[in-house]
């Protein structure tokens, strides 16, 4: 029973509602320490049968081992029932505030008699948070944008989750009816970073039989409306999904309608209206008789309104309207572009594939390169390498290269801790040593604008440095950007011929697309990186590969396009080889 996910969040609840109820200091961190190592280490712990086996992990005592123990039998940890009995549940609703945390949450609580994350944003726009022991005008604020945060992800999923249901919907759907013409439309066909509704299109002229085995695939929770041409549904994961039939002389007109975004389509109409042409869902047409001009594909459409067709990703009315006008639209990146991941861990540090499999993992993927980049030692949450590691890892490098038995070359790199004053984790000579020195914050998130810029700034000007991974440190829904000066880093990135990365994490994507866009502009070099810890994880490169699309980003802008041995050459600018 129970999956590692789970587990990690039992732990993080155990110590926030521990907290609350005032237990001892060092049993919540044991707790969030537990949870730190049900994330890094999940699936191996939940494989151990005994309590022994589990407590050779660090930070792992008897408590935390039968807990573990219990949630892998059970699906749940009776302790944590527990106090969620005893804790209020508004209480425990308010601890989903970012920002806000376990002992503010009973402060507001118990002072100001806050009860819903509603009556938290209020009572902060009116400055009533303030005056709290503990708290100030910053706090506040920080608390604020944690509501803001939230809500504005509130109801949407990542762009992963929706794109694996979206896949076994359409796969479904073939197996169904065989040669079934299918595609995706709305944001999840412009690959945005997140996904508020899955809209699909059919083209077909049998929409009843469409409609039928569409409302009865195994993964439908409930059918929220069952039309003739239009079908919405509730997925179990509590996801809805609209499906729609239409002409096959529709399809082009219905697929540019559907895929949006609302924005765009707004400017595409203007256009059509000036031209004395209309643009709706069943195709384009003349006013002034009526007459249809195009609907079957969506570059007829297009092109029926004198525009070349932009890819799907970049309809967001950034320009593209005027560009695909012009006849300028970007050649923009493809996943066949991609050579190689700039930033892969191994079991070395928190990751749990070793160096053998990434490397046959990347063969697979048709990569020249993988570069493997390990946290050091001070990042201790995440078992990072002290220098002697370090340097038989990087021998071990090299010895498999040398064999050269594989079409694919591991790179010897690190991911650096940017220390709090911009410092960064090992001596210059073992820098020296390395391919790839990656460089990244991981701490210190909520310092003022200036410090925090200045850290990344500082660690730019080391020559080792060439890749700054997660530049501006958000996670989508959980966490917003530090603040920032974007803009000065990416000058300074230019300056130093340093890279940013475009972190293909499914909820970091960070750089995000409006980010890449600027990047671009400031002729700044972007490195596709998926912070892969398990060999699943190197298939994130398709997000950021669409991410950059997004970002109107072409082959030429992206690092990890170059082949191995100029790749090597930007690597070893400006320092000995
Ligand atoms: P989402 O679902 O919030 O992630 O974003 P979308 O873009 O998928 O939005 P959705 O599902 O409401 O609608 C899908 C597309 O259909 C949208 O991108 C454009 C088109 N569309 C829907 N409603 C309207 C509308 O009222 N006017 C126009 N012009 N287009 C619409
Ligand atoms: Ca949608
Ligand atoms: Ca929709
Ligand atoms: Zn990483």
């Amino acid at each position: 029973m129970g999956d590692v996910g789970g587990l990690a969040e039992a732990f993080e609840a155990l110590a926030e509602l521990s907290e609350i109820k005032g237990e001892v200091r060092f049993k919540v961190n044991a707790y969030h320490r537990a949870a730190e190592m049900v994330r890094s280490h999940g699936n191996e712990l939940l494989e151990i049968d005994d309590v022994k086996g589990l407590r050779k992990y660090p930070g792992i005592g008897e408590g935390i081992a039968k807990k573990i123990l219990e949630y892998k039998e059970t699906g749940s940890i009776s302790k944590l029932e527990e106090l969620k009995e005893e804790v209020p549940v508004e209480l425990i609703s308010l601890l989903q505030v970012p920002n806000l945390g376990p002992k503010r949450a009973k402060l507001v609580y118990d002072e100001l008699g806050v009860r819903t994350v509603d009556e938290l944003q209020e009572a902060a726009e009116e400055h009533r948070l303030a005056d709290l022991p503990g708290l100030g005008p910053k706090a506040e604020q920080n608390i604020l944008e944690g509501i803001r945060q939230k809500k504005t992800i509130s109801g949407r999923l990542l762009l992963s989750q929706a794109h694996h249901i979206q896949q076994e919907i359409i796969e479904l759907m073939q197996v169904r009816i065989p040669g079934l013409d299918i595609s995706p439309a709305g944001s999840l066909r412009r690959m945005k970073e997140t996904i508020g509704d899955i809209d699909i299109l059919v083209s077909s002229t049998q929409a009843q039989a469409v409609m039928e085995q569409f409302t009865t695939l195994p993964l439908v929770d409930k059918v929220l409306l069952r039309g003739d041409t239009k079908s919405s549904i509730v997925t179990r994961d509590g996801l809805q999904v609209d499906m729609r039939v239409v002409l096959p002389k529709e399809y082009g007109a219905a697929l540019q309608y559907f895929t949006g975004s609302q924005s765009h389509n707004v400017r595409v109409r203007e256009i059509a209206k000036k031209d004395g042409k209309k643009i709706n869902e069943y195709g384009v047409f003349r006013v002034a008789d009526d007459r249809r001009l195009a609907g079957e594909t969506e570059e007829q459409v297009y092109r029926a309104l004198g525009m070349a067709c932009p890819p799907p990703e970049i309809r967001e009315n950034r320009g593209e309207v005027e560009a695909a006008l012009r006849g300028e639209l970007p050649v923009l990146i493809e996943h066949a572009d991609i050579l190689g991941d700039l930033h892969v861990h191994s079991e070395a540090s928190d990751g749990t594939a070793s160096l053998e499999e990434l490397r046959e993992s990347a063969e697979r993927l048709g990569y020249r390169y993988l570069a493997v980049t390990d946290h050091a030692a001070n990042l201790r949450v995440a078992g990072g390498l002290d220098r002697d590691r370090l340097v038989s890892q990087i021998e071990a490098i090299r010895k498999m290269n040398e064999a050269g038995d594989s079409t694919v070359t591991l790179l010897a790199g690190t991911e650096l801790n940017i220390d709090n004053d911009g410092g960064l984790d090992y001596e210059e000579d073992i820098l020296a040593m390395l391919d790839v020195v990656v460089v990244s914050v991981h701490g210190g998130f909520k310092q003022d604008r200036e410090r925090i810029t200045h850290r990344i700034v500082a660690a730019m000007h080391d020559p080792h440095v060439k890749i700054v991974a997660h530049p501006t440190g958000r996670l989508i829904g959980q966490r917003p950007p530090y603040d920032l000066d974007l803009r000065a880093v990416m000058r300074e990135a230019r300056e130093t011929g340093t890279a940013l990365e475009l972190n293909a994490f499914p909820d970091r994507l960070d750089l995000n697309d409006e980010n890449l866009m600027e990047a671009r502009e400031h002729g700044v070099r972007i490195a596709i990186g998926t912070d892969a810890h398990r060999l699943e994880h190197l298939a994130f490169m398709s997000y950021g590969v669409a991410t950059a699309r997004r970002g109107w980003l072409g082959r030429g802008d992206v690092l990890n396009t170059l082949h191995t041995e100029q790749l090597l050459e930007w690597l070893w600018k400006g320092r000995e080889r």
